[in-house]
Order: C-alpha cells, then sequence, then structure tokens
C-alpha cells in the first residue's frame, strides 16, 4: 500500500519521468489537411488571436457547442513554467525502478483480484495480459488514487499548442482533444489531468484516448473513475498498437516494441517489463 507520503514522492519524480506524459509516442500518423498550428508564440498576449484563427481553420469540422470550448480557454502561465522546469532525465535503471516501481507490484496484484472480471475481460478480447495493464495502472497514477495538482485539459493543451516548443505535437493532439469532446466521451474543457493534458488513471494524450476508448461496464467511457474501462481502454490500445497474444513482452521481443511506443523513456520501458514480472510471481 501506498502512503501519502510515498505516492506523493512517487509522482514528483513524473514530470521528470515522463516529459511528453505517457503515450507520447502514440501519436497516429498526421493526416495531411489536419491539425495545422495557426502561428505559435512564447507569451500569452496573442493567445486571443490564436483562439479566432483556431475556430476559424476548425469551422465547419466539429460541432457548433463543441468549437464554443475553445472560447473560454485561458492562456496558462503555470502549464508554461511546468514545461520549461522540466530537467533531464538521468536515473539508472536501477535507480528509477527503486523510485517509481517500489510497493506497485502489491497494489497491483490486489487489483487483478479486485477487478478480475475486467482484466480476464480485457486478455480474452485484446489478449493483453493482466500484469502488463496493471503495471502500467500503478505507474500512472497509483491506480488512480494519486490526487496531485491538476489543470482543466483543453486548456494545457490549448497552452502547449500555441507554444512553440512543442506545437506540432500538441496542434495534433488539441484537434484530438476537440474530437473527444464532439464525439461526447468528455468534456475536455472542465476535466482535470496532469499539466500536460493527459486523460485519465493510465495517462492519455487525447490521440491516444481516440484509439483506446472501451467501455467495459456500460454506461459510456469513463477512464477518470471506471476502473473497468481503464483496463478495457488500456488493453485496446496496446492491441491497437500490435501487441501479440501470449507473446514474450521482455526486451527484444515484438511486444516490447509496443511497450516503447507508449512511453519513449528506456527505463520506463525496461521499468513496465520488470514491474509486470514482479506482479505475476
Ligand atoms: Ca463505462
Amino acid at each position: 500500500m501506498y502512503s501519502a507520503k510515498s505516492v506523493r514522492n512517487w509522482l514528483l519524480a513524473l514530470p521528470l519521468a515522463l516529459p511528453l506524459g505517457a503515450a507520447a509516442l502514440a501519436l497516429p500518423a498526421l493526416v495531411p489537411g489536419e491539425a495545422q498550428a495557426a502561428f505559435c508564440s512564447n507569451d500569452g498576449g496573442r493567445f486571443n488571436e490564436w483562439k479566432q484563427a483556431i475556430k476559424a481553420e476548425y469551422s465547419g469540422q466539429f460541432k457548433a457547442s463543441t468549437l464554443a470550448k475553445i472560447d473560454g480557454l485561458q492562456y496558462s502561465t503555470a502549464v508554461i513554467k511546468l514545461d520549461r522546469n522540466q530537467k533531464s532525465f538521468k536515473l539508472s535503471f536501477p535507480e528509477f525502478y527503486k523510485r517509481r516501481a517500489t510497493g506497485v507490484a502489491s497494489g497491483a496484484r490486489k487489483r487483478i483480484q479486485q477487478y478480475k472480471k475486467y482484466f480476464d475481460k480485457a486478455e480474452q478480447q485484446f489478449g493483453v495480459p493482466p500484469e502488463i495493464i496493471a503495471a502500467i495502472w500503478g505507474l500512472e497514477s497509483a491506480f488512480g488514487t494519486y490526487k496531485g495538482k491538476s489543470f482543466p485539459i483543453l486548456q494545457s493543451i490549448a497552452t502547449l499548442s500555441y507554444d512553440c516548443r512543442r506545437t506540432d505535437l500538441f496542434s495534433r493532439e488539441f484537434r484530438a482533444a476537440l474530437e473527444v469532446i464532439d464525439r461526447g466521451y468528455a468534456d475536455l474543457s472542465k476535466a482535470q489531468g496532469a499539466w500536460a493534458g493527459e486523460i485519465g488513471q493510465t495517462q492519455f494524450l487525447p490521440s491516444s484516448f481516440l484509439i483506446g476508448a472501451t467501455d467495459f461496464d456500460g454506461g459510456g467511457v469513463n477512464v477518470f473513475s471506471s476502473p473497468a474501462d481503464v483496463i478495457g481502454s488500456t488493453a485496446k490500445w496496446f492491441a491497437r498498437n500490435g501487441w501479440q497474444r501470449g507473446g514474450d513482452y521482455h526486451e527484444g521481443a515484438a511486444n516490447y516494441g509496443v511497450i516503447q511506443r507508449w512511453n519513449k523513456a528506456g527505463v520506463y520501458q525496461k521499468t513496465i517489463a520488470k514491474l509486470a514480472d514482479e506482479i505475476r510471481g
């Protein structure tokens, strides 16, 4: 089990470990004509102008009610500050594993038992074993128990799209976020996530959420509060990215390549495979 303190310490490492948020490499190929950045700027002075440009660009592509969400967005200096303050990530794998994975396996085994019905369904439907899903769920949010500082998702993504540092990546994600809203999955202008706009308990970027979104317990897809949907959606993301049922997932194996698409940090990839072994016991 996590003490409040260990969860806090654990998450302090998160911005170092996940500079783009989880699933940052899961972006689909850019479709020509889609998500062209209006323009970018490194201060908030032209943000209202940017909002109008974006609305004009997407006019007719989304519902008016979806595009109206753009009106209320504000440039977030807090998000930009967090983005600028990232430090290069230099921990060795053993140090990283100790910091991030200590205690996670026992919590994972508990969830696998508690939500056996959904883990079984995920394995049956998508071929992804429980220990992989549970490892990611534990690493990303301590199984949804972590309640840290959070930010309105659409606002974070809009700010990072407008900002020049990663405008291409986040322009694609902004378009995906509008699609999440347009399709009625969640109102991302209100829903909260970590500072880089991640969605739900396994920290999907919007484009990854659209790939994984699965309703495992009825009532629509809710990866913020439904463990069933978190399990199903994460499993589907892996299946859609080429996971091979019953295949090895250690370094060098095809399934390890799918783990590498989930997160670009090498130590994080190794941690998922090792933690899965530890969970399986
Ligand atoms: Ca559901």
